[in-house]
């Protein structure tokens, strides 16, 4: 993932079947680095947003709302595309190892309902986020782990599969000379997606799907996968979805507070940007030495993006444009 980049690619597939009016766009030069931060005011459904620079899966999201697919549909495929890719070393295959060498994913998924399924310390399957959509669809519970996920994962047809690729294997073997676990800083050491859409019938969704942090203690779970934290979807209000340190999400519930905070009357900007400050106003917060990342869309289609530290970004695809959109952030550097 090039997260860094700044992508605006029209898409010939979307354009002019967006429903909804666009309402204001405006983007400001972020004074410390010159670059482009939107400020995030276009309002239209269909959309899908995703955590970082992601166009491949956003693409892939779009494409499935686009020609009459569900939100679920559209954001599953999407972090699929995601989990697939071995470079990537944050998500399903090639993901960094926890420090014993073992590659665990975490995913969840929440529908329109507010039905929910998900897997933690997931081993030997790519596609975490679909074992976690069989969780929802196919059984009575809502979550699974670790050696119970992986069988009820091989029973639903999934293969067994090494997850750990060479170059991550040498990126381990590396750490371990030193074995200094930093959990943190920034974005470069860990990363997540999590996926929002709107779909054609103004139905919302969403998904989360990660490695977690690499170098991890054996056993360690962050928020990716735990409802409200790292996800959750109200169809009736909105839906927010977080990256970063997971421990940090997890002790503010997050994505739970996020959406409170809009079905109380504000906007997604507002919302992420309050619930970050509930983390750096925590007494005694270390936020200087961690990120967080919070985006967020409501039901009318206006998307929302904050992080702590600068670096995060979102990538929508909305009105038939695909673009990656610098996140403001609490932190000057
Ligand atoms: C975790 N929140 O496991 C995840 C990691 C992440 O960007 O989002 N990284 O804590």
């Amino acid at each position: 993932m090039k997260r860094r980049t700044f992508i605006k690619n029209a898409s010939l597939s979307g354009a002019g079947l967006a429903v909804g009016t666009t309402l204001a766009s405006c983007a400001e030069v972020n004074s410390e680095k010159d670059k482009p931060i939107n400020t995030s005011t276009v309002s239209s459904v269909p959309l899908v947003i995703a955590t970082w620079n992601v166009s491949e899966a956003t693409s892939k999201a779009w494409e499935i709302i686009d020609t009459g697919g569900s939100a679920l549909d559209a954001v599953e495929q999407g972090c699929m595309v995601e989990e697939a890719n071995a470079d990537g070393q944050s998500v399903g295959k090639g993901g960094l190892p926890d420090r014993d060498g073992n590659v665990t994913l975490d995913a969840c998924i929440m529908n329109k309902e507010g039905n929910c399924g998900a897997v933690v310390y997931l081993q030997h399957v790519t596609h975490a986020i679909s074992v976690a959509r069989k969780v929802m669809e196919d059984t009575p519970h809502v979550m699974l782990a670790g050696r119970g996920a992986e069988q009820f994962a091989n029973e639903m047809g999934f293969q067994k599969e090494n997850l750990l690729t060479e170059k991550s294997k040498k990126a381990w073997e590396d750490w371990k000379v030193k074995s200094e676990y930093k959990p943190i800083i920034n974005i470069e050491n860990h990363d997540t997606i999590g996926m929002l859409a709107i779909d054609k019938n103004g139905d919302l969704s969403g998904a989360c799907t990660t490695s977690g942090l690499a170098y991890k203690m054996a056993g360690r779970v962050g928020d990716s996968p735990i409802i409200g934290s790292g996800l959750f979807v109200d169809n009736e209000v909105g839906a927010a979805v977080a990256t970063g340190l997971g421990e940090e999400v997890v002790k503010r519930v997050g994505s739970f507070l996020v959406v409170e905070l809009m079905r109380q009357g504000m906007s997604p900007q507002k919302a992420c940007e309050e619930a970050i400050s509930r983390i750096v106003n925590k007494p005694e917060s270390d936020f200087k030495n961690f990120q967080v990342g919070y985006i967020a869309v409501n039901k009318k289609g206006e998307t929302g993006y904050f992080s702590i530290h600068p670096g995060f970004s979102m990538t929508r695809f909305q009105n038939g444009v695909n673009e990656n959109l610098v996140s403001k952030h609490y932190i000057k550097p």
